[in-house]
């Protein structure tokens, strides 16, 4: 063809370059009417040519517009909080710029942020959140919260859990950093999710996988041994809910003040946790109640098809509120360090109910107002909502339809669901808008699909009726809007977090990124705005939180211990570094504090001996922004960062004789390169 093709003219069209279309104003859908076409009508109509020349569609060049985000504006109005899936990290990102601002080392080393290469207080972390089976350098991190207060996020920390096994840590949004990680008794793994509580009194979170548990006695990574059989395992295995106390002034968990409650060998899949009509209750789902084992070459059917031959699952209904009462009331049986309401305790005393749920559901969600609890069927191409208000109700009466095989009172479907709605294959999760929507992720028809609430939530006509759908590419896990999880979600913006990515990007091998889409929910048709790769771990979940809720730290006041934001005993002012050499039992330990400042490393020879344990306690003297400096050590596997104001601990032992170089690894000044030092080790 000589000239323009038929699809290229109707761009043109659009894009107002043919005809009269240039004249002020009426140059483009994309706004460049007020960018390049001046009033008047003379217009350059560069940008029309621009989007042309790249091949763009009017709706593409109009959604780069609206999320660019130049450098140095901050045009932002959310913080995402993404889980980091197999990385064992969490991401931070900007929204709607879908620009990524950090990955937080969270259960996995990271050589730049100075976690887990010979900082001790890092390594302090991992070890605590560590098992009895040995030192835990990798996760699985699943799902973030963020702390409460009235049950809304008011940004100062969040937890994330390990899936892999059955770990929190806590993040403090002062420096985005980690502040602990603890290994949860009794339990194998989970999926629970991390719940605030709404004054964060406790993080709740469910195991996945029931554990061989010794009745009275628990479980305990490592030790526990009960053979696996289908009748033991329908004996002696359990699944538990955990109630982690957390100190919020100090953003620690206390086991010493947490409960868990035992429950059936269902595995138990995700869960929430209530606020106003829902205060006091935890609603979470669960698959496999057949408690298949698999055993496919010992002439049982795969798991996956055992586990899928029941039409109805369990909805578990937990009132903690009632079970902290318990523990108070001295109910509980302490095992493995915690109080553990048993599953005989929690029937006795009312605290578990179950109510029938379509089928192998997984994700289960509270409506902003509390009233409704949404649960994606996965197998069941519905999304239930179930009445809270029912639910409380039916368990004041008394109205069951029979218990399962543990004795757990079961509530009668019909009684306690508001409805279903019908939205396609393989809905998981939900999420909310502030106008009464909610939208799920439907794994199998790549899509996200809006529909209404019921009231309080939403109070036109058509309730729980589908009222927009939205292709997604592809395989959609999870999503995430605006504040969702709380009372009130701000709309504006959905991340649709993909676990396929087939024909999004150039081909970078056979391991493909990860796939965000960002989705523009504030109008009454969803569209689609941007596709951002991950190159990381899957994104199971998100937070979004409206920025100005963050209050971030610019530096640390010199001389800070980031674990505590308290003064370090080992800060030092410049002037005052110090080489000390003293025995501790029977290994010699060469002790040295030192101070960093642009570009200067003070001091920049150390002389130690062979099999000395050498302490390097590091105080970054600078107060300026940005004045980070780094540490490396050849040979020793020791790397990081120390910020400014901050006093970092770098340990490690010198077995090895040499001289090895030792230099800051962040480009912070012209005499960089000149920032370096000597490591002597003098042979035994
Ligand atoms: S969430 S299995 Cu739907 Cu943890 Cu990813
Ligand atoms: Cu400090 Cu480079």
């Amino acid at each position: 063809m000589g000239t323009i093709s038929e699809k290229k003219l109707k761009r043109r069209e659009f894009l107002g370059v043919a005809g009269a279309g240039l004249a002020a104003g009426a140059a483009i859908g994309f706004g460049a009417g007020r960018l390049v076409t001046q009033p008047g009508g003379q217009g350059t109509g560069e940008l029309d040519k621009l989007a042309l020349q790249r091949g763009l569609e009017p709706e593409e060049a109009r959604s780069a517009l609206r999320i660019f985000n130049p450098g140095g504006k901050y045009l932002d109005e959310f913080i995402m909080i993404s889980s980091g899936g197999h990385s064992g990290q969490a991401i931070i990102l900007g929204i709607p710029s879908m620009r990524i601002l950090k990955y937080i080392a969270v259960y996995t080393p990271d050589p730049w942020q100075g976690y887990g290469y010979g900082n001790v207080e890092s390594r302090e972390i991992l070890k605590k959140g560590s098992s009895d089976v040995r030192l835990l350098t990798g996760g699985d991190t699943h799902h973030p919260d963020i702390s409460r207060t009235n049950a809304e996020w008011d940004g100062e920390w969040a937890c994330i859990g390990d899936k892999l096994s059955a770990r929190m840590a806590i993040i403090s949004f002062k420096d985005f950093a980690t502040k602990e990680i603890v290994r949860m008794p009794n339990m194998g793994s989970q999926h629970g999710g991390a719940h605030f509580t709404p004054n964060s009194e406790y993080v709740a979170c469910g195991s996945f996988f029931p554990t061989p548990w010794e009745p009275g006695k628990g479980y305990k990574p490592g030790s526990t041994y009960i053979q696996l059989t289908e009748k033991n395992y329908a004996d002696f295995y359990r699944g538990q809910n955990i109630y982690l106390a957390f100190d919020r002034s100090r953003g620690r968990f206390d086991l010493t003040r947490s409960f868990q409650v035992e429950l059936p060998p269902y595995v138990q899949d995700l869960e929430a946790v209530g606020w106003g009509p829902s205060d006091g209750w935890t609603f979470m789902n669960s698959i496999n109640t057949e408690r298949a084992i698999g055993g496919v070459m010992e002439g049982r059917p795969a798991l996956e098809v055992a586990a899928s031959q029941r039409d109805f699952d369990y909805l578990h209904i937990i009132n903690w509120k009632k079970a902290e009462q318990l523990v108070k009331d001295g109910k509980a049986k302490e095992m493995n360090g915690i109080k553990v309401v048993t599953l005989d305790t929690a029937v006795k005393e009312g605290i578990l109910f179950f109510a029938p749920e379509p089928k192998s559901p997984h994700g289960c969600d509270i409506s902003p107002s509390g009233r409704y609890v949404l649960v994606g069927g996965k197998l069941a191409p519905v999304v239930t909502a179930y009445d809270v208000e029912k639910i409380k109700q039916n368990i004041v009466d008394q109205r069951f339809e029979g218990t399962d095989p543990y004795g757990v009172p079961i509530l009668r479907f019909e009684e306690v669901k508001a409805a279903q709605v019908e939205v396609g294959l393989g809905p998981l999760h939900n999420e909310f808008d502030d106008a009464g929507h909610g939208h799920v992720s439907c794994f199998i028809a790549n899509e996200v699909v809006r529909y209404n609430l019921g009231p309080p939530d939403y109070t036109g006509s058509n309730t729980f009726t589908v009222i927009d759908r939205i292709k997604i590419q592809y395989n959609i896990g999870h999503l995430a809007t605006t504040e969702s999880g709380t009372a009130s979600p701000k709309g504006k913006y959905l991340v649709a977090l993909n676990k396929w990515s087939i024909d999004r990007f150039p081909n970078v091998g056979p391991l493909l990124p990860q796939n965000l889409q960002l989705i523009d929910i504030s109008g009454e048709k969803m569209q689609l705005l941007y596709d951002l790769p991950i190159g990381l771990g899957e994104p199971h979940y998100a937070k979004m939180i409206s920025i100005d809720k963050l209050k971030p730290l610019e530096v640390y006041a010199v001389g800070t211990d980031p674990a505590t934001f308290t003064v370090s005993p080992n800060a030092i002012r410049k002037g005052q570094e110090r080489i000390e050499r003293h025995q501790v039992g029977g290994t010699w330990v060469s002790e040295i504090w030192g101070t960093l400042l642009r570009s200067t490393m003070a001091p920049d020879i150390i002389r130690v001996k062979q099999g000395d344990l050498v302490r390097i306690h590091w105080t970054n003297v600078e107060t300026v922004r940005d004045a980070t400096h780094g540490f490396g050590i050849a040979d020793y596997n020791v790397m990081g960062k120390i910020d400014p104001g901050e006093v970092a601990t770098y340990e490690f032992l010198a077995d090895k004789p040499g001289v090895f170089y030792y230099y800051c690894t962040e480009f912070c000044s012209p005499l960089h390169m000149e920032m370096t030092g000597w490591l002597e080790v003098a042979p035994a």
